[in-house]
């Protein structure tokens, strides 16, 4: 899933898209470069940003998607507002990204439901602006697994199938740089709910904190933690960096693949 942040503040990208023919070359590079889904937001997210009006956020991906979706890729629209999810889905948009797990807008559920569209519910607590005050956990895992879980409910309460709805802890969202840490590395615990895990390490401060490094010098890093994750069960993953995850990916996916070949043949030899 490659990032297209159509907005003037977002931490690793802001303001290099905002003009609509410069986000739409930016979407044919993403597509050429690998990505199946392209990922469209006009609303920052990074820490203490300041929320936008669903008027300011349709102004800025509106006219792109408009010119974008024609391409060969599937498009997910980034935000917690109904209104303008469902004006991206009349686009051709076909999966809804909810940061807030429903938290913002359960709407947004009723539309995916109604829709089919396919739903991202993301783990968060507290919203862009405060999430970052408490990092503290005293059960990380349990706490970020028992959110989605609820989330996931009330997707189906709203009338979604499960098979619909993929699972994001929300890496760098209200987890200090230790918590994403252990995130990407007990992601295997999240499995027990049963659906598609979605993470986003890409250029994220914890990156950079363990290594020191600015955003545009994190890809390595988001490299290791998507492998990693893929290790552990994630199956989508949003980048910004499209060309060298996925081949680091592709290579990765390879020898998972030999591995669980070899052991369904390990397991015909004990049967001859
Ligand atoms: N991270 C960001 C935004 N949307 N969606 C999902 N499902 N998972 C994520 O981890 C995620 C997300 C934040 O990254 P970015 O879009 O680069 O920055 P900003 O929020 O500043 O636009």
């Amino acid at each position: 899933m490659g990032v297209l942040n159509v907005t003037p503040d977002s931490f690793s990208d802001g303001g290099e898209f905002l003009d609509p023919s410069s986000a739409a070359s930016r979407a044919e590079t993403l597509a050429e470069q690998g990505a199946d889904i392209i990922d469209v937001g006009g609303e920052s997210t990074r820490p203490g940003a300041t929320p936008v009006s669903a008027e300011v956020e349709w102004q800025r991906v509106g006219p792109v998607l408009e010119r974008i979706v024609s391409l060969p890729v599937l498009f997910s629209i980034d935000t917690t507002k109904s209104e303008i999810a469902a004006r991206a889905l009349d686009l051709g948009v076909s999966i809804i990204n909810d940061v807030s797990g429903l938290r913002a807008d359960l709407e947004l559920a009723r539309l995916a439901a109604r829709s089919g569209a396919g739903l991202v519910l993301m783990h968060m607590r507290g919203d862009p602006r405060t999430m970052q005050a408490d990092l503290r956990y005293d059960d990380l895992i349990g706490e970020v697994r028992n959110a989605l879980r609820a989330s996931m409910d009330e997707a189906i309460a709203a009338g979604c199938e499960a098979e619909q709805v993929a699972l994001d802890p929300g890496l760098g969202f209200g987890k200090s740089a230790e918590g994403s840490l252990e995130l990407i590395g007990r992601l295997d615990e999240l499995g027990t709910l049963g659906r598609p895990l979605v993470v986003g390490p890409s250029r994220k401060s914890f990156i950079g904190q363990v290594l020191g490094l600015p955003p545009v010098d994190r890809v390595e890093g988001t490299i290791a933690a998507c492998v990693l994750g893929l290790e552990r069960g994630a199956r989508v993953f949003r980048v910004h960096d499209v060309e060298p995850v996925r081949r680091a990916l592709d290579l990765a996916d390879a020898v998972r693949k030999s591995r669980s070949r070899r052991s369904v043949t390990t397991e015909g030899d004990r049967h001859r």
